[in-house]
């Protein structure tokens, strides 16, 4: 997976287009604890009637930091989540929850990557998969109103 690069840019566009992102990746040795990463879906029947969906991430031997305090440098035991709804744009956060809203109906994917510093993969990820009901299919059994009788015109008196 190295096509999918981090579309951070489209969040913090001004910055990073002041800071040159330094390409000086020291490749540190074997670190003792291997970052694992477990996505979940938060009420996903009561979420995806409501359109929407929450994602709650649990991690274990890395640390969740905002990849701008090294300057989107790699640093061993430190990364963040990229969020990805269908083929849309990834979304990088150190926040372990996020919740879609708004969803069409309809089947969604919610890719999660564990990502280092520099937006690189960790190895972690995990896809879940969301079905949101098509409203037009569920609400069905209301019987048509009846006919609105027509108001009989008014009667004009032509006597005085
Ligand atoms: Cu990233």
């Amino acid at each position: 997976m190295t096509t999918s690069k981090c579309s951070i840019a489209t969040v913090t566009v001004l910055l990073t287009t002041m800071i040159a992102v330094p390409h000086l990746n020291a490749q540190a040795p074997g670190s003792a604890t291997k970052p694992a990463m477990t996505a979940k879906l938060i009420d996903p029947d009561k979420k995806a009637a409501e359109r929407a969906a929450t994602v709650e991430v649990t991690t274990s031997g890395i640390q969740l930091v905002d990849p701008a305090l090294s300057m989107e440098k790699n640093v061993p035991g430190q990364g963040h989540l990229h969020y990805q709804l269908d083929k849309g744009p990834v979304v990088a956060t150190p926040a372990p929850k996020l919740s879609y809203h708004e969803l069409t109906p309809g089947s969604h994917t919610i890719t999660v990557v564990l990502a280092g510093n520099d937006h690189k993969p960790l190895g972690p990820q995990q896809t879940l998969t969301v079905t949101v009901p098509d409203p037009t299919t569920a609400v069905s059994t209301s019987s048509p109103a009846p006919a609105a009788t027509p108001s009989a015109a008014p009667q004009k008196k032509s006597g005085y």
